[in-house]
């Protein structure tokens, strides 16, 4: 059997081992409360956390839909880690330091730096973290107060007992991406103002959560509902039992079998009657569920650069330890290229997602300027179709620099692949975010474009000393000079012309 036995690759400190996000830290949020919170964090991470993850994988949530007498109960069991991930979120602030502000503008790059650091070991709990995180918004944007007040407490507290996790049911199956034809789900009205859903919802994740936001098309007397998306309204639902155990309103109709984030419980469901309250004004569904988008959209982006640096981190670890051709992976000039490679990868993606975060921290703090805004709606899509990409490229080069290894099971590794393959699939595809981008362009009349390259621009003057950068400058600057002729001749021409152009 011989006696040679590899040495396994050691998770160390996620905040102390990365050298990026402790610069990017130290430059932008350098107070010592968030420096030593991130640094316990990253401790409590490597140590206790990252079990409770791969124990959430390998002990995934299952449907118990009878009873032994036949009543229909439809418990979906979850592993003790997958309770424990969310009595750690709610004690860690992994939402709340996003509503607590303690950090002014710098808020959300603190809450989002810390969920770079969980998000590999966290069984994919940052999937019901960002919903929300996106529910609390929603709530906060539109304002505090019945029937959503108390959601709003729970959403954002630091007790345990009080925590509430929310889910966010858009998909039907007729059309995940086109939500304003596909959606079937009607809302009745009833007496005293509130609603009863009915319809079937074919993507529903981390369906273990207290309440959801919804969308649904409002009945009118004659049971008539409007179509597309001006007939989408958004709804709030807490997800309760009756004194039988029957859940209110809702059939869990499965459990989907999927390819990766199995950790975590995505159901099919019907909705029978589930009470529910409007939010949005009749028709503004879409929109008004927009805030939830773009917080999730982040989340994302988030979990997509740190699938990159957990892997480019393990990956390195390992090139200490792994003798090939006789000397360490590390002093191969070939592999170390390949790690290299991914290293700039993930660190243009960690920029790229910091810059969407501050950005957001601003708009929250109201210090945002014009330009600001029109840049967090340019690239948080941009991040999200982008970062989902190159993670799975990454992490799929990243398995490769384990060899055989990589490709083992109960190394960990194959998972960090199957659970970045989603990162491009939920919250907008990536054609469907392109179109987005377009959209959002045309719609502000290209002043979206000019936020970015004035953007680019200045960021590119910071390093004007590189002088390889000078030919990018010099594209910027003709790319600026061209939109402003293309928007002043826009400005002037046929109304739709720009929405043609984009
Ligand atoms: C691990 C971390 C991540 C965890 C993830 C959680 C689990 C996964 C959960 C999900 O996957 S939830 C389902 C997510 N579904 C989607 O993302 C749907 C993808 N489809 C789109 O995004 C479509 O573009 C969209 C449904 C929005 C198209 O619908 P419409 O009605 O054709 O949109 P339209 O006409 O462009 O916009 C309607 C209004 O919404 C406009 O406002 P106004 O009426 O005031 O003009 C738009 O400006 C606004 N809007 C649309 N998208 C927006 C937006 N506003 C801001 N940001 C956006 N992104
Ligand atoms: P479709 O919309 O049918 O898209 C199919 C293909 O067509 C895609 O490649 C898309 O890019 C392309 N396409 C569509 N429209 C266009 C266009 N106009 N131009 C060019 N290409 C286009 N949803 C929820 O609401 N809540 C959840 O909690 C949730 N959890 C999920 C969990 C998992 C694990 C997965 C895989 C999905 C989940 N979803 C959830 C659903 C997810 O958001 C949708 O699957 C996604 O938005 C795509 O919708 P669809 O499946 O209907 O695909």
């Amino acid at each position: 059997i011989g006696s040679f036995f590899q040495e396994r690759p050691v998770l160390k400190n996620p905040f102390l081992e990365d050298a990026l996000l402790r610069g990017y830290m130290r430059r932008h949020l350098p107070q010592e409360a968030a420096s030593s919170d991130l640094h316990a964090f990253g401790e409590r991470v490597a140590n206790e956390v990252d079990v409770w993850g791969r124990e959430c994988e390998v002990n995934p949530p299952r449907l118990v839909q009878f009873d032994p007498w036949g009543h229909r109960v439809d418990h979906i069991v979850t592993s003790p880690a997958w309770k424990r991930m969310k009595d750690l979120s709610a004690q860690e602030g992994l939402v709340a330091i996003g509503y607590e502000r303690s950090f002014g503008e710098w808020s959300r790059v603190y809450q989002m730096s810390k969920l770079y650091i969980f998000s590999p070991s966290s069984g994919l709990y940052t999937c019901p973290l960002a919903m929300t995180d996106g529910a609390a918004k929603v709530i906060q944007s539109r304002g505090v107060s019945w029937p959503v007040d108390e959601a709003y407490s729970r959403l954002t507290t630091r007790q345990p007992k009080h925590f509430w996790t929310s889910g966010q049911w858009m998909t039907e199956r007729q059309g995940g991406s086109d939500v304003g034809s596909g959606t079937e789900t009607v809302a009745v009205p009833q007496t005293d103002g509130s609603y009863k859903l009915h319809g079937f919802k074919w993507f529903t994740s981390a369906t273990d959560a207290d309440m959801t936001l919804t969308l649904a098309r409002v009945q009118d007397r004659t049971g008539a509902t409007t179509a597309g998306s001006r007939g989408l309204s958004l709804f709030y639902a807490e997800v309760s039992r009756d004194e039988d155990g029957r859940l209110t309103g809702i059939e869990v109709q499965r459990l989907k079998d999927k390819l990766g984030t199995r950790q975590m419980p995505t159901a099919e469901l019907l909705l029978d009657g589930l009470p529910a309250h409007r939010l949005s004004e009749k028709g503004r569904g879409v929109a008004s569920i927009a805030d939830m988008l773009t917080i999730t959209r982040i989340h994302n982006s988030i979990s997509a650069a740190a699938a990159m640096r957990r892997v480019v981190q393990l990956a390195r670890d390992y090139a200490t330890r792994r003798t090939a051709f006789g000397k360490l992976l590390k002093d191969h000039p070939l592999h170390i290229q390949t790690l290299a490679r991914m290293e700039v990868e993930t660190r243009g993606a960690f920029l790229l997602v910091m810059d969407v975060c501050r950005l957001l921290g601003r708009e929250e703090s109201g210090v945002a300027t014009r330009h600001d805004a029109h840049l967090l709606r340019l690239l948080t899509p941009v991040a999200k179709l982008y970062t989902g990409k190159q993670a799975v490229a990454v992490v799929s080069e990243g398995l490769e620099s384990f060899g055989g290894q990589g490709y083992i099971e109960d190394t960990g590794l194959p998972g960090l692949l199957r659970d970045a393959q989603v990162l491009s699939i939920w919250e907008g595809t990536t054609n469907v975010l392109s179109l987005d981008v377009l959209r959002c362009v045309a719609r502000s009349s290209g002043m979206v474009l000019q936020a970015y390259f004035t953007h680019a621009k200045s960021l590119l003057a910071g390093a004007s000393g590189v002088s390889r950068l000078a030919p990018a400058v010099k594209s910027v600057d003709l790319a600026l000079s061209q939109l402003e002729v293309f928007v002043q001749v826009a400005a002037t021409r046929a109304p739709g012309y720009l929405e043609l152009a984009a």
